[in-house]
């Protein structure tokens, strides 16, 4: 379910009848939304399954670094904030899962698949949060990344995941700008804040440029993601726009990308930037970020701290449809 192989379109076409195929392609480029009961071929259902569910897993686990600071923030309006965000990630996991159970797989499948290192998730959060200014460029960069990234997958081809979109971007606009709100705070500060807002943008920079995934060059899904509409925008296209918006963001900040290759390129009508570390990259998706079994830890921790709750749901649910069939 979690690999790519499948979604290669001679694979596709050798595997699935060519009339239902046809006419599901035809729907798909007359801009018509999948949904759940609809004939869909196999590789689609399995992409969205492995895009889905590895967008809901990077929800839950990206509550961890910024969970961390809640008892830390330095004040009572900050913390109310803090708590509220990542009660949004919560439902956003939440709202993701059910979109990806639509496709037929289960939510404990998928829990088990991320627990086991099967199923990823975004490599963004592999990295700590060392200081409060961490949490103002995870809401900036790690949201407004997030955004430019989902806001196209508002018009996803699949119903459940493209409805799931539209409230997940409206909150996640809303934690992007509680990020710069914080930033701005921290870079007409003190000195000392000031240095730390740089060093977080110093630190958050470059993952933040990963979460797009790889080089369309090298990325294996975008071609056939692209063709059945579930990415509207290809990798490196939505990095860049993120380039641009985020370079202007930091003048305003005053602070430094540190980027020494950094240059507005006229022609293109961007900006040019440094050659992203993708060794780095593929080392994380593999399991070796910094933090990476910290935070799987954490996850299988709350997950069997959690189980009474699941045992307790099902128990009343299972009296309900006793007393209800009696
Ligand atoms: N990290 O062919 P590609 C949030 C994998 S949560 C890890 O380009 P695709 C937030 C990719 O899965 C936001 N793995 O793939 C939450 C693929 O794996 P396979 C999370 C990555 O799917 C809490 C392989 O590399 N957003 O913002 O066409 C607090 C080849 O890549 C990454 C989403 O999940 C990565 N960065 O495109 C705060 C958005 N990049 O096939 C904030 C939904 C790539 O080898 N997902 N891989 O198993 C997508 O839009 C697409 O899946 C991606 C990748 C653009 C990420």
């Amino acid at each position: 379910m979690y690999t790519t192989e499948l979604s290669k379109s001679a694979e596709v076409r050798a595997i699935e009848d060519p009339e239902l195929l046809a006419a599901f392609e035809a729907r798909v480029a007359a801009d018509e939304f999948i949904e759940p009961k609809d004939w869909m071929p196999e590789a689609y259902r399995r992409t969205l399954t492995r895009q889905i569910s590895q967008h809901a897993h990077s929800e839950i686990v990206g509550m961890l670094p910024e969970g961390n600071w809640i008892t830390r923030a330095p004040s009572l309006r900050r913390k109310a904030i803090l708590l509220a965000k990542v009660q949004d990630e919560a439902g956003h996991g939440l709202y993701l899962y059910c979109a990806a159970e639509t496709l037929g797989t289960s939510r404990e499948e998928m829990i088990e698949a991320l627990h086991s290192g099967k199923a990823k998730y975004s490599t963004i959060f592999n990295y700590p949060t060392l200081t409060w200014a961490d949490i103002g460029a995870i809401g900036w960069l790690v949201d407004g990344a997030a955004i430019m990234n989902q806001v196209p997958l508002q018009r996803t081809s699949y119903g459940p995941y493209a409805r799931a979109m539209v409230r997940v971007c409206k909150e996640e606009s809303f934690h992007q700008r509680q990020g710069y709100e914080l930033m701005m705070a921290m870079a007409n500060g003190t000195p000392e804040q000031q240095r730390m807002a740089q060093d977080a943008l110093d630190r958050w920079w470059w993952p933040s440029l990963m979460m797009f995934g790889p080089p369309d060059a090298d990325s294996p899904n975008t071609a056939q993601s692209m063709r059945w509409r579930i990415k509207r925008e290809t990798n490196d296209e939505l990095r860049q726009k993120f380039v641009d918006i985020s370079v202007l963001q930091a003048e305003y900040l005053g602070l430094k990308v540190p980027d020494a290759d950094l240059r507005w390129n006229e022609a293109k009508g961007g900006y040019d930037y440094g050659e992203i570390d993708w060794d780095e990259f593929y080392a994380v998706v593999k399991g070796e970020g910094p933090v990476a079994r910290e935070r799987m830890a954490a996850r299988r921790q709350a997950w069997e701290d959690g189980a009474w709750v699941r045992e307790a749901a099902s128990a009343h649910q299972a009296k309900r449809a006793a007393r209800k069939a009696a």
